[in-house]
Formats: C-alpha cells, sequence, structure tokens
C-alpha cells in the first residue's frame, strides 16, 4: 500500500477546524486533526507546503518511521504547530490502519482496557448559585464527573463563563478579547463553590476545577490545601509549567490531585512532572502532542509513576482528535478520565461520528478506524473565520496568563 494524496481542509462549522485527509492507492483513506486554537492556519501551511510532499508514495503502514522521519527529519523540534502537524498525519495513518485491517483503532493499541470512557463535562455560571444550577443540569444529563467554574466576585469577566452554557467555546471571532483577574479575589471566593457543591450534591459526584494557569505555586498549594475538605477529583493547570519544578512547591503543601498539560506537546514537556511524581494525571491530547504513536509512549512512561491520563478534549478538538482520544483512552490501562465539551449539532454534521455518550461514559464504536468521517461538500460551504482565544490581564493592565 501507498500514500497517494493527501490535503489539508479547513473548515468553520461554527468555530475553526483543521482536518487532515490521506489517500492511499487502494482506495482507503484516513483523517486527522490538525487544529491548533488561534493559530489553525500555521498548522495547515506546515502540512500543506513542508510534510504533504514528503508523504507521497510511502507505506502508510510504517507510523513508527513516517514518525521519525517527521520529527527527527525537520531537525527544528516539538512545539505546537509542528507537533499537530506530526499529531495529524499520525491519526491519519493509524485511522487507515485499523480501515486496512478492518478492526477499530483501540485494537491495534492492544484492545479494550474497560467497557467505557469516563468522561467529564463544563459546569459554569456567572455566580455559584449559577454553577450549582448547572452542575445539576449536567448531573441530569447522566454525567458522573463535572468540571465546576464560576465568575468571581468584583471581575468583570473570567476563564470558563461564557454566554452558551453547553456549547462553550472560548475562542471569538475579530481580535483576542481581553479577561481580567485578581488573585485575591479567586483565592477567596473559589473553596465558597466547592464547600456549596458538596453541600448540595454530597459526596459521590466527581468534582474538577480548572485554574488556567493563573497562579504562581504557593498561591497553588494555598488553595489545594484550601479544596481538600471538597475531595477534588483533580485541580487542574493550577500554574503554568514550563517551569516544571515548580510543581514541587505545591506538591509539598496539598493531597488535592494535581492535573496539567493540556498545552504540552511533547514527552519533554512532562518528564519532571512524571517521574518526580508532581502531578496525578498528564493532560496531554492526541492533537497537540504528535498523534498516538507519541502519546502511546508517554502514556506507558507515566503509567510507571503512578501517573493516570486525563485528555484534553475541549470543542477546539475536532471530532476526529475526540474519536482517537476514545481509542486511546479506552486502551491504555492507566487511564484516569477524559474531558468531554460537546460539539454542536453543526460540527457533527460536518464530521459523522461512531462515538456515543450513555451514562456519564463515552464508547468509541466499532467502526474499522477511528470510526469518524470528513464532510467535504459541506466543509466547503462553511470557510475559515479568523478567531482568537482570550488575553488576560492584571487590574492594573500587567498582561497575565489565559
Ligand atoms: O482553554 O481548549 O480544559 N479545558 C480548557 C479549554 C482550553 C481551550 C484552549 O483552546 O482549558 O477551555
Ligand atoms: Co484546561
Amino acid at each position: 500500500m501507498k500514500i497517494r494524496d493527501a490535503k489539508v481542509f479547513v473548515c468553520c462549522p461554527g468555530r475553526n477546524f483543521v482536518t487532515l485527509k490521506i489517500w492511499t492507492d487502494q482506495g482507503i483513506y484516513g483523517l486527522g486533526d490538525a487544529t491548533l486554537n488561534g493559530r489553525e492556519l500555521a498548522v495547515a501551511s506546515y502540512l500543506s507546503d513542508h510534510v504533504i510532499p514528503c508523504l507521497i508514495g510511502r507505506d502508510p503502514s510504517q507510523t513508527e518511521d513516517i514518525w521519525q522521519y517527521l520529527y527527527r527529519g525537520a531537525y527544528w523540534r516539538r512545539g505546537p504547530v509542528t507537533m499537530s502537524a506530526i499529531a495529524a498525519v499520525d491519526m491519519a495513518l493509524w485511522d487507515i490502519k485499523g480501515k486496512a485491517l478492518n478492526t477499530p483503532v483501540y485494537n491495534l493499541l492492544g484492545g479494550k482496557s474497560r467497557t467505557g470512557v469516563l468522561v467529564y463535562g463544563h459546569a459554569n455560571g456567572q455566580d455559584i448559585e449559577q454553577t450549582v444550577d448547572e452542575v445539576a443540569k449536567y448531573k441530569e444529563m447522566g454525567y458522573l464527573a463535572i468540571r465546576a467554574q464560576t465568575g468571581i466576585p468584583g471581575l468583570p469577566s473570567t476563564y470558563g463563563v461564557a454566554g452558551d452554557k453547553l456549547f462553550y467555546e472560548p475562542a471569538e471571532k475579530g481580535l483576542p478579547p481581553e479577561n481580567s483577574w485578581s488573585t485575591e479575589k479567586y483565592l477567596l471566593h473559589v473553596p465558597k463553590l466547592f464547600e456549596a457543591l458538596r453541600l448540595k450534591f454530597g459526596d459521590d459526584l466527581h468534582l474538577l476545577h480548572d485554574v488556567h494557569h493563573r497562579l504562581i505555586p504557593i498561591e497553588a498549594a494555598r488553595l489545594g490545601k484550601s479544596l481538600e475538605p471538597h475531595h477534588l477529583f483533580w485541580l487542574e493547570d493550577a500554574v503554568t509549567a514550563e517551569l516544571q519544578e515548580g510543581f514541587r512547591i505545591i506538591r509539598k503543601h496539598t493531597t488535592t490531585p494535581l492535573a496539567v498539560g493540556e498545552v504540552f506537546n511533547a514527552v519533554w514537556d512532562a518528564h519532571i512532572l512524571i517521574t518526580e511524581q508532581l502531578i496525578d494525571y498528564l493532560r496531554m491530547t492526541v492533537v497537540h502532542s504528535g498523534g498516538l504513536t507519541h502519546l502511546k509512549k508517554i502514556a506507558a512512561l507515566a503509567e510507571i509513576y503512578h501517573v493516570r491520563t486525563g485528555s484534553h478534549g475541549a470543542t477546539d478538538l475536532s471530532p476526529v482528535a475526540m474519536a482517537a482520544a476514545l481509542h486511546f483512552d479506552i486502551s491504555v490501562n492507566n487511564f484516569g478520565i477524559q474531558e468531554y465539551m460537546r460539539h454542536t449539532k453543526e460540527t457533527d454534521e460536518v464530521f459523522p461520528h461512531a462515538y456515543s455518550f450513555a451514562n456519564g461514559y463515552l464508547h468509541p464504536g466499532d467502526s474499522p478506524g477511528l470510526g469518524v468521517d470528513y464532510d467535504e461538500v459541506l466543509g466547503a460551504k462553511l470557510p475559515y473565520e479568523r478567531a482568537y482565544l482570550p488575553v488576560n490581564r492584571k487590574l492594573d493592565g500587567t498582561m497575565f496568563n489565559w
């Protein structure tokens, strides 16, 4: 079998998605997600201008060799653009492999290690009362794990609180919107949210929270300590993690489980966090971290150090990435949880898929390959629209982390 052709599709069914399609000379094709929120066209160009010409004529079953060719062969390594492009190729090749062997991709990764993939949904409100109501709605939909975010009194806007509750989408059309931030106000308010949630929903529900990189280690330590009575499933992205050693400080002070890594791209972004057991869940995803070929190695390393997976699964990961994530999640022993923000009906129409949600779990389905398709005709009617994630400033105007 040989790669005959490959093409990048950019579409915008309400938000932008970049999709790679690879065709073989045997009539089989595979799909890969290459979406990098707010920087979509850079990955599209990386693929079209620099990667696709090198793929034509290669044997698509050589997923390991092609991965190494694109990673080592580029000379310039790592980073979100490079690793998303490599991921898209890798996903498409695993999709082809599954279709050629007439089996779902999870069977090529070791088979099913569990009956379903535990997911968490996003509940967010302008205030604690509204967030409690939103959590109740997710509970009614069958979710067993829910991430809770709330507006902070005195801040006009904050991360995770949006207009559309079911289809929260952080990127906005036009130039980057600006949020504001106060660590002091935030640290005083968040424990009150989780106190209210435990009071209302008891101890069984898994509760999660995303700090979105807005604290420094000693502040994260204080937050982790103050949330201990409410036994979170995890505290996510408590600090930025370019400095992996920073997590030593948080770890020293709190037993609240820590998750990080949705912006990581390679094992070298997480090796200290893993080998020093500084985190409990790694949020790296198949699309931004070099595809299944790289992620399964990272999971194997993490397994040795008691670190479980907790893949990023926001709306900016297309259904192609979500499908690939589910095949990965169901197969590795040290799976933890999968984030699941629902795509809109418009997006699902462009990407018909075999995976489905029931009783708090996602199931990858039994279609050969990844079990997801791309409607080229519909996609062509929905051209790219410039959109950005917000930026974040402290109350005095200082540029801060989003
Ligand atoms: O900010 O997907 O846990 N989920 C998140 C997301 C991310 C966006 C970035 O593109 O933090 O909302
Ligand atoms: Co997050």
